[in-house]
Formats: C-alpha cells, structure tokens, sequence
C-alpha cells in the first residue's frame, strides 16, 4: 500500500503533493513501483495535527482520485478518511477501499456505506484522538487491548452488513502508543493476525524509528524496511509505506524465505 498524502502537514511528506497534479503523478509513480494499492489521504493523523473540514478534505482528495482512476490500472484506490461524505465521494471517483484510522467511530455510518459499496475497509486501532494521543498512553497489555478492541470493530463492521471478508484490520503503530508498546505489538503481530482477517502495518518513517536509531523522518527507510520485513514474518499482509520500491524488493526476498 503507496500513501499518497494531500496535505500540507503529514509528519513525513506534507506539502510535497499538495497539487492534485502533482500528488496524482505521485501516485502513478509509487504504482509503477509495485504498490497493489494507493492510500490517498487529506488530512493528516499525525500526533497534535488538527482537523481537516470535510469541504477541504473533499477538495484535496476526489480530483487526485479521479486522475489516478484514470490514469493508473490494476491498482486498488483506497481513501484514507474518517468522514461519511468524504468516503462517499471518494467512492464515486473510483475508490474501492475506505482506510478509517478511526474504525468506524468517528462515523458508524460509514460501516452502511462500505456494505453497500461492496468496498473492502481496514479498521485501525487508535487511543484517543490525533491531538491527545501521544499523552501518556496507557494499556493493561497493549497487545491484548489492540486485539480485543479490532474484534469488537470488526464484529460492529460485520453487525452493519460488512462481509467479513472485506476487512482488514491494523494495530495502528504510533497511534496512542509509546516506543514500546509498538515494539510489544511488532513482536506479539501473531496474536493480532490471529483474529484471523488480513493484518495492515503502518511503520513507514514513524518517530519510533528515529528514536531506536536517532534518524531524522526523511532517514527511516532501513528502520522502515526492517520493520516491515519482520511484520510480514509474523503475519501482517499489507504493508503501508512511502517508498514503495526498496520494501517492495524487501518483502519479496523475505517472503521468499518465510516457511508455508
Ligand atoms: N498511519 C498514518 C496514516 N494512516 N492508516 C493505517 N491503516 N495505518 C497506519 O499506520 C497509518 C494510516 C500516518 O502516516 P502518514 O499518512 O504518512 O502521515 P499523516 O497522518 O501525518 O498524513
């Protein structure tokens, strides 16, 4: 999965693709990369960011979905969003997977909207919101909190017509987490993979990475491919990343070596 972020203030990229033209080819390159899937977002998660009005959000992400429905083939489009209207939107420009970092809690009835899109979705773990999240964040056991939170979204996305099948579900490193709670979730993935539906990393030059290796974010990538290689060895199966092509490379030796 190639994120393609429209905004002016992701933590790793914001502002680089604020230009639909520009974001697009963006994408378009990323596809050529390898990605499977291109995750177009428009208002950014990043610890403190604040909210995006679903007008704007609108404005940023529907034209780059339209050019890369266009212009690029046998990829999956997915929306990065949290909001009914910009989901639905998003839906029409040829989107067929909604990435919700919220689960369906922001908006339940975005739930409604994927069944009846047939669309496929992911549900990511999140404590709190993007502004309080990074306040001392605290689990009994991290690892069985995510776990059990993804069973009880994933049970309300099916109680809303969401065929099983059609979710995915993410831990959601650095939402809410410290330093090591990320790394108990990388190394327990297992139990997550458990639940038994597709699992979605998302490591890609995030703050724990700098702090493991004192790297600035534009300085993750082995930290990041690391990260992903040792995911997919304990089960996750989507891996969400801003360069596409060395994890790409990377993943495909390591699953080379993973025992079936
Ligand atoms: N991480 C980010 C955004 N969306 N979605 C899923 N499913 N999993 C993730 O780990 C995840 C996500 C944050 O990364 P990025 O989009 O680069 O930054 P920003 O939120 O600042 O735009």
């Amino acid at each position: 999965m190639g994120v393609v972020n429209v905004t002016p203030d992701s933590f790793s990229d914001g502002g680089r693709f604020l230009d639909a033209d520009a974001a697009a080819a963006h994408g378009v390159q990323l596809a050529r990369e390898g990605a499977d899937l291109l995750d177009v977002g428009g208002e950014s998660t990043r610890p403190h960011a604040e909210r995006v009005g679903e007008d704007e959000e609108r404005r940023r992400v529907i034209p780059v979905l339209e050019r890369l429905a266009d212009q690029v083939s046998g990829v999956q489009l997915s929306i990065d969003t949290s909001k009914l209207a910009v989901a639905r939107a998003a839906l029409a420009a040829g989107a067929t997977y909604v990435n919700d970092v919220t689960a369906f809690r922001h908006d339940p009835e975005l739930a409604g909207l994927v069944a009846e899109a047939k669309a496929d979705c992911c549900l990511m773990h999140m404590l709190g919101d993007p502004r309080t999240m990074q306040d001392d964040p605290r689990y009994d056991d991290v690892v069985a909190d995510v776990k059990a939170f993804l069973e009880a979204r994933l049970a309300f996305a099916v109680a809303e017509g969401v065929p099983e099948d059609r979710v995915m579900l993410d831990p959601g490193i650095g939402f809410g987490k410290t330093v090591e709670h990320n790394l108990q979730l990388l190394r327990r993935l297992d139990e997550i993979a458990a639940l038994g539906r597709p699992v979605v990393i998302g490591t890609s030059r995030k703050s724990f990475l700098g702090k493991l290796t004192g790297r600035e974010v534009g300085e993750r990538l082995a930290g990041t491919i690391a990260s992903n290689v040792l995911a997919l060895e304990r089960g996750a199966t989507v891996f969400r990343v801003h360069d596409v092509a060395p994890v790409r490379d990377a993943l495909a030796v390591a699953a080379a070596t993973v025992a079936r």
